[in-house]
């Protein structure tokens, strides 16, 4: 099941009862996002604003919003298809460590079907050309860009998708950075530190070159997700997107900058990027549920903006968790399973509670085998991609539920001696992270609680207690009774 176009989705999560209408005006000057919180609060449907306040253009939101339509949105079931997808793709086993990752990611290539489809316009005009404005005639006041919260610098883009080329390789990355509207042609572009797209600006600026842009608004939804995916720099996220969705995204060439973009596309802005420009960007109310300062960040002035017919705008609301951007979190969750256990090949389950917001907790369940094997296991995820930015990683044994918060912190509260078994460490931290003394970089700690070994210094008589568990013939005879016991 893939989808054309981001109007495809919304066709069909209409037909399942999964998106509402909402024909009164209504101002994206923070009503929506209170209307939208309120909604996503109640694990409510995805919303088609119909007249935003300001914009002839309607606005869907909180389509990603409940882990129901994030597996609607990438044609499963349940998302951990895609995940079982990955890990048979990854039979027979291939080396572990970064070298059976890469090797894993180049296999999705292999896939029929997977690599982008170049779409040439002798053909047919590309959806997303419809209309095109160019210089002066560009208007980033037609989009209804969303204030979300009182203290925000201005309208913000939240779903737009970035594209950029390595200027020595030429390798594309295709990145979710939030876009802030400066003015009628100016957007900024808040691509943080450890992001591709930044690496990709910064070798620009080395070489005294600017750096061409094309920002794409409303397509396919696994090319949306593909973009906020934790994918290493050289994977294609278009590779990606079309094992995902089983079949290839059709592009286009860009109107006016080298770049190529989805066919289909609802809204594209293309520019260039001159070097040493910056503005300064924010206050916005970040996921993590606090305002990140205003800092200087590139800005781009858009040459040229083009338009599908009639094309319908996407937005994302983020804030103090519980956000939209929980489900579009659980579905890296359970997709990258697979190949961060290539990596650390000891772990059973993980669990990145939505309240961490992604960055700050991990909880993991491990196979233990050896003396501080927990141990080993936080150092691995702290050198492990983005993973590495965790600040709180928990280890438990293979037989914990790490999605039953309950059990995790039975665990974790009961299991632990913190004289010995609290691991303090200190490494590079998000971005947006507001809780590290410096901006960057931070103190980490791993809780090992897992039940601990003689050789590991736990030496009371008798070893590790044993855990309490029901006699299981019991167990069953009285599931046997239940009827009968009327209970
Ligand atoms: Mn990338």
């Amino acid at each position: 099941m893939s989808y054309t176009d981001l109007k495809d989705l919304l066709r069909t999560l209409e037909r399942a009862g999964e998106l509402r209408r909402v024909t009164a005006a209504v101002d994206p000057y923070l009503e929506v996002a209170e209307i939208v919180t309120r909604v996503q609060r109640q694990a409510g449907p995805a919303l088609l604003f119909e007249r935003p306040v300001g914009s002839a253009m309607p606005l869907a939101i909180n389509t990603f919003g409940t882990e129901r339509r994030m597996a609607m949105a990438l044609g499963v079931e349940s998302l951990d298809e895609h995940g079982e997808r990955i890990a048979a793709l990854l039979r027979p086993e291939l080396p572990h460590g970064l070298v059976g990752l890469r090797e894993a990611m180049g296999k999705l290539g292999d896939l029929r079907g997977a690599p982008p489809k170049h779409v040439s316009e002798h053909v047919r005009k590309a959806a997303c050309h419809h209309t095109v404005l160019r210089g002066d005639d560009v208007d980033l006041d037609l989009l209804p860009g969303v204030t979300a919260w009182p203290e925000d610098g201005g309208p913000f883009l939240n779903l737009g998708l970035t594209h950029t080329k390595h200027p020595e390789t030429g390798a594309r990355n295709l990145g979710m950075y939030r876009l802030q509207q400066h003015d009628r042609r100016t957007v900024g572009l808040h691509w943080q530190i450890h992001k591709d797209s930044n690496a990709h600006h910064a070798v620009a600026e080395r070489r005294g070159e600017r750096l061409p842009v094309a920002i794409a608004f409303g397509v396919d939804p696994a090319v949306t997700y593909a973009a906020s995916a934790p994918l290493p720099a050289e994977i294609d996220e278009y590779l990606f997107a079309g094992f995902l969705r089983r079949e290839r995204v059709e592009l286009v060439d860009c109107v006016s900058v080298p770049l190529q973009v989805p066919a289909n596309a609802q809204v594209v802005l293309e520019g260039w990027l001159e070097p040493g420009v910056r503005h300064p960007e924010g206050p916005f109310g970040d996921h993590t549920g606090f305002y990140t300062p205003v800092e200087p960040f590139p800005a781009l002035t858009v040459d040229v903006m083009t338009m599908s017919d009639q094309p319908v705008f996407p937005s994302i609301v983020v804030g103090r968790p519980p956000q939209e951007d929980g489900p579009i979190g659980k579905a890296t969750e359970r997709i990258f399973l697979p190949l961060l256990r290539l990596t650390i090949p000891e772990i059973v389950d993980y669990d990145l509670p939505t309240a961490g917001v992604f960055h700050n907790c991990a909880i993991v369940s491990i196979d233990k085998r050896f003396p501080k094997h927990a141990q080993k296991v936080m150092h691995a995820i702290w050198g492990a991609g983005l993973m590495s930015l965790t600040k709180l990683i928990v280890v438990v044994d293979a037989d914990c539920d790490v999605h039953d918060y309950t059990d995790v912190a039975w665990r974790a509260f009961g299991n632990v001696d913190y004289a010995h078994d609290l691991l303090l460490s200190e490494g590079p931290v998000d971005h947006l992270d507001h809780a590290s003394y410096e901006q960057f970089w931070g103190g980490k700690v791993g809780i090992d609680a897992t039940a601990k070994l003689e050789t590991e210094g736990y030496r009371r008589a008798g070893g590790w207690p044993r855990m309490i568990a029901p006699d299981p013939a019991v167990a069953e005879r009285v599931t046997r009774r239940w009827k009968e016991l009327g209970l």
